[in-house]
């Protein structure tokens, strides 16, 4: 096997990173036999709710009326507001025309009926097939979510296995969507009511063991407030943790997953595209994971500034793994900057990156542009070791690459 050098390693490094497969431990995509929460195509990359938080910098419509409108022509009215009327130089945008690049259309296009027509020559499935195999992406963990009306459906009258989408089940839903909560668990047979008293909290723990007889995830996230405590019970998602997510980890043998920051709906008329971000405190989850070491935990925060603290935190407990750059920290400048400490103290035990994707395309230009940037870092870092005399080969970079890509989140999700 050649060893590197300073001259041959940029190349050999841009090969191993784009040519290892991605397992992508979170995202929001669906096989296409789960419909209409199957996303692909223009008209849904341009309603991303990214986009459409970005458009409302320069709309003077409300929300409510721009979600009154179909699907298509919500999409007109991103296209011109961002990609028409100004420069498209934020993240999300430039990950438009990644995917239309990818895709060998022309990004200054400016018609979007041209761009629709290439669309519509492709069904779901050969569409999937083809963005799998261009994004290079093995599989993808979906978030399975039994309190989501358009999924349980699909669960419900069970659907054709595809093994490039995994399983995490998903808890969080419980108190983001009250009223649909309540009335589905007491449909279901486990009645909770909201004092969430041992009797509520049992039920509800019931609910989420026999989901995950349905679903079989892999498994269990919950994406948290700013504010979660831990072991104070002071916020009711910490109730779940303890009475719900950290019994059924235990029972069935899986993962639990943490995202943590997220502050829903801070402008509600926005809907999705109005969640916001916050702070959180890392010594809670120091608590929770140094009271349960015989759990492994993998958790994301939102924060640029927990993320050094968070990074720390794994390096003091064996149980604690991180992962990816999320959804606000999802920016190349972001990614250079947490990607490059996480290196200089983790080594090669973290998770760089997840997607987050929502629509199919997203694969492209999501792993694309994480790709580029934990290329950039690695180059950087292997530089310093020649400059020490490590002697490196290309068969060492292909070993840490796939760790980072896909080895590191199946060895801790499937042990
Ligand atoms: O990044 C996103 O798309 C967010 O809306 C959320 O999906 C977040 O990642 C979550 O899973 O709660
Ligand atoms: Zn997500």
């Amino acid at each position: 096997m050649a060893t590197l050098n300073k001259k041959n390693l940029p190349a050999a490094l841009d090969r191993a990173i784009r040519k290892t497969p991605v397992v992508d431990f979170h995202t929001h995509l669906f096989t296409p036999c789960h419909g209409p929460v199957c996303w692909w195509g223009i008209d849904d990359l341009l309603t991303y709710h990214y986009l459409v938080t970005e458009a409302f910098l320069y709309l003077s419509m409300k929300p409510g009326d721009f979600y009154g409108f179909p699907k298509k022509k919500q999409a007109e009215i991103v296209w011109k507001t961002l990609f028409l009327d100004r420069t498209p130089v934020s993240e999300a945008c430039r990950g438009v025309l990644t995917c239309l690049s990818r895709f060998g259309l022309d990004p200054s296009e400016r018609r979007l009926e041209k761009l629709r027509s290439f669309y519509g020559k492709f069904n779901v499935e050969t569409f999937m097939d083809k963005v799998f195999s261009l994004a290079n992406v093995r599989a993808v963990y979906m978030t399975n979510d039994p309190l989501d009306p358009d999924e349980r459906k699909v669960w419900l009258r069970g659907h054709a296995e595809d093994a490039r989408f995994r399983r995490a089940l998903r808890v969080d839903n419980f108190f983001r969507n009250a009223a649909f909560s309540r009335e589905t668990l007491k449909a279901d047979g486990f009645p909770c009511d909201d004092s969430l008293d041992e009797n509520s909290m049992k039920n509800v723990r019931k609910f989420f063991e026999h989901w995950c007889g349905v679903i079989r995830p892999e498994y269990i996230a919950a994406s948290l407030p700013p504010d979660f405590e831990y072991p104070s019970l002071s916020n009711p998602y910490a109730k779940m943790v303890r009475d719900v997510m950290l019994p059924v980890a235990r029972e069935r043998k899986l993962p639990v997953a943490l995202m943590i920051g997220v502050r829903r709906l801070v402008n509600p008329p926005l809907r999705a595209a109005g969640d916001g971000m916050g702070v959180a405190n890392v010594r809670a989850l120091e608590n929770l994971v140094r009271e349960n070491p015989d759990l492994l935990f993998l958790c994301t925060m939102i924060a640029r500034e927990n993320q050094n603290e968070l990074a720390v935190a794994s390096l003091k407990f064996p149980n604690l793994k991180i992962f990816g750059c999320w959804w606000f920290m999802n920016n190349p400048g972001f990614i250079e900057e947490i990607t490059r400490m996480r290196l200089e103290l983790l080594g090669t035990g973290f998770i760089p990156q997840h997607s987050d994707c929502r629509v199919v395309d997203q694969l492209l230009y999501k792993w694309d542009h994480s790709r580029t940037v934990i290329s950039q870092v690695l180059a950087e870092k292997y530089g310093l070791l020649l400059d020490a005399g490590f002697r490196l080969t290309e068969e060492r970079i292909r070993n840490d690459v796939e760790l980072l890509l896909s080895g590191n989140a199946e060895k801790w999700i499937r042990g």
